[in-house]
């Protein structure tokens, strides 16, 4: 897809003005994105072979400020599209923006598959914990209570944790950030997208319209030492934080990283195109 022009010099800008609310930690998260893939330019990345996909909400809208190509998916949908893109072109770099509905609720399945399939893809979701650009809707990482137009008596449900539920289903890499901590999302980013495998970075982010209940936790927020972690002190951590209680501690960073083949160096012609930097059209000829 055509986007507006970048401004000059690659600032990964474009000329689109955003319609985010004032304030929306939305903004910092695209700036996290932003800084990580100049950062990884600099280092000799190249931008043409960044790509995008987005699902459909709130957190949808980086596609029009974040100025790689890709695809504007469907809502739940924005890791199959990603897939999609790496399979038809391995040696590009692909990131999927996605929302907590778009992931846990609409996209579930693709979510446990692709912690299953190790695809080389990066997922960042935008976890401010409700369906936001519907108006607020509890989603499944909604806490206990949370009072909507669609939820009058408050959510019964409990939440899921997406961080034991990516570890248990196999993800090779785990993280968690807060969105208003620009330096260590941008270099947890980094890190994800240098993964060879499936990367799932978890983005706590206030909604400054709805769900204000569990906005303003950095209190709560600690950093895990960056260190080797096996699966069972992984999970330990992971449930630290339940999305439920605002009183628990939330820790940060990259819970569990170990590599194991990728679903492109599973599949022999995949591993060819990326060993051999080709495209399938290439392979015509
Ligand atoms: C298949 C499908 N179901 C529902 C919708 C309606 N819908 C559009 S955006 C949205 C909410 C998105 O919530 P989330 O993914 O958490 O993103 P946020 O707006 O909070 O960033 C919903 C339910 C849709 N467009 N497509
Ligand atoms: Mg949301």
């Amino acid at each position: 897809m055509t986007k507006n022009p970048e401004k000059p010099g690659v600032s990964l800008r474009t000329i689109k003005h955003s319609t985010w609310c004032p304030g929306c930690p939305d903004h910092m998260i695209l700036e996290a994105s932003r800084r990580a893939i100049l950062s990884l330019i600099k280092q000799g990345y190249k931008k043409e072979n960044f790509a995008m996909s987005a699902g459909v909400g709130c957190h949808g809208k980086i596609f029009d400020y974040l100025n790689i190509s890709g695809i504007y998916g469907l809502h739940g949908r924005p890791i199959p599209t990603a897939i999609g893109i790496k399979l038809g072109n391995p040696n590009l770099n692909v990131i999927a923006f996605a929302g907590d509905g778009d992931t846990y609720s609409e996209g579930m399945a693709h979510f446990i598959h692709a912690c299953r399939f190790n695809p080389d893809i990066t997922l960042i979701v935008h976890d401010n914990q409700a369906f936001s650009l519907t108006t607020g809707q509890a989603t499944p990482t909604s806490q206990v209570g949370y009072k909507t137009k669609a939820e009058p008596l408050g959510e019964f449900n409990q939440p899921l944790n997406p961080i034991h539920l990516a570890l248990s289903a196999g993800a090779s890499f785990v993280a968690r950030c807060n969105a208003r901590d620009e330096t260590h999302t941008q270099k947890i980013i980094e890190r994800a997208i240098k993964h060879k495998g499936f990367s799932f970075v978890e983005v706590i982010q206030d909604c400054v319209v709805f769900n204000l209940e569990v906005n303003d936790r950095d209190n709560k927020m600690y950093k895990l030492l960056d260190k080797h972690r096996d699966m069972k002190m992984a999970l330990k951590f992971a449930q630290e934080f339940n999305y439920n209680k605002v009183s628990d501690k939330i820790p940060l960073g990259i819970f569990y990283q170990k590599h194991r083949n990728s679903l492109n160096e599973e599949w022999p012609i995949l591993n060819k195109l990326v060993k051999q930097k080709k495209t399938w059209k290439d392979l015509k000829k």
